[in-house]
């Protein structure tokens, strides 16, 4: 039994514009806890409490020790062959577009070169005041005491999207451009609750796009989509881009 149809190959093999929208999901594989499973970051702490410009005024020193957990988390880790095999589908297909709402970089870990960061990125941090770059590890003198800017003092946060925050406008656009341009289109490891990002699947299902969730469990994509792979995206993804390479390979030897 496969577990992915011909058609998904077939469409994947054809198409000359493919966007793929990823979360926390396609990092679960490198050891990354992802939000909303049973084990997840927001188990033991509510984004209400963390993810939001409040809450980080409010007690900056939790957050910033917060993103820190994340951050020293993420650089054990490497990616997984679900990222690598996104990087492999990418040099395979005329037009490939990695969307992303993880903040880990294991993408471009993975060598997949168009990523759009929808939610920014861990491992930049910078000032509230005056903007400069900074990192969220340096040290502090007391750790009661959150990090603050060596320029001007003011409080440093790492450069991701918090709840009730714009996305990236340039992000955002582009990956909504690319959900319309899309021939296929994959969700791999996301809950899809998150908006605008959860919108991308319903735009690109309205384009014509032929949409696949890739998620061991359903997800708010899955009843939409053509297709739903029910597997992990470590198992699913390497066999996927294998197979279309193969499909590629049969359609220009004959
Ligand atoms: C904004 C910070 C407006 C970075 C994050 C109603 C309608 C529309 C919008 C809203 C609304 N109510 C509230 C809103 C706004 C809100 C929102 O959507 N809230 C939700 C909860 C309802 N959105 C926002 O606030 C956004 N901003 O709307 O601004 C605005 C307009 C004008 C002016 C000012 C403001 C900002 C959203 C970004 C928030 N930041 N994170 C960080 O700390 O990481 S969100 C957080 O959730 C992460 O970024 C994460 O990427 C995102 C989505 O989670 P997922 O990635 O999907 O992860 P999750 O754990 O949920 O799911 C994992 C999935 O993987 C599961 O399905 C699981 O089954 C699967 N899985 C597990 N293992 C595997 C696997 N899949 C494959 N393989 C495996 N091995
Ligand atoms: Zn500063």
């Amino acid at each position: 039994m496969s577990l992915f149809s011909d058609a998904l190959v077939d469409a994947l093999a054809q198409a000359s514009t493919v966007a793929v929208l990823t979360g926390a999901g396609a990092s679960a594989e490198s050891g990354i806890a992802t939000f909303r499973d049973p084990d997840g970051l927001w188990e033991q702490f509510s984004p209400q409490e963390l993810a939001n410009v409040e809450a980080f005024l409010d007690n900056p020193t939790l957050v910033q020790g917060w993103y820190r957990y994340r951050q020293e988390a993420i650089e054990e880790a490497e990616p997984n062959a679900g990222h690598r095999a996104l990087a492999r589908l990418e040099a395979l297909v005329p037009e490939f577009a990695c969307i992303t709402q993880n903040v880990d970089n294991l993408h471009q870990d993975a060598g997949t070169e168009r990523v759009i960061e929808l939610h920014g990125n861990i491992i930049r941090s910078y000032c509230i005041e005056c903007g400069a770059s900074h990192q969220l590890d340096a040290e502090v003198a007391d750790a009661d005491e959150p990090v603050r800017c060596d320029e001007c003092g003011g409080l440093i946060r790492p450069d991701v999207v918090w709840f009730g925050e714009r996305l990236p406008r340039d992000a955002i656009e582009a990956a909504q451009d690319w959900a319309r341009a899309a021939d296929v289109f994959l969700a791999v490891g996301t809950s899809a609750v998150v908006f605008p990002a959860a919108d991308l699947p319903v735009i690109a299902l309205d384009h014509g796009a032929y949409v696949a969730d890739v998620n061991p469990d359903t997800s708010a994509v899955s009843g939409k989509a053509h297709e739903h792979v029910q597997a992990p995206a470590g198992e699913a993804l390497p066999r996927l881009v294998e197979a279309v390479a193969e499909r590629m390979q049969a359609r220009s030897a004959s």
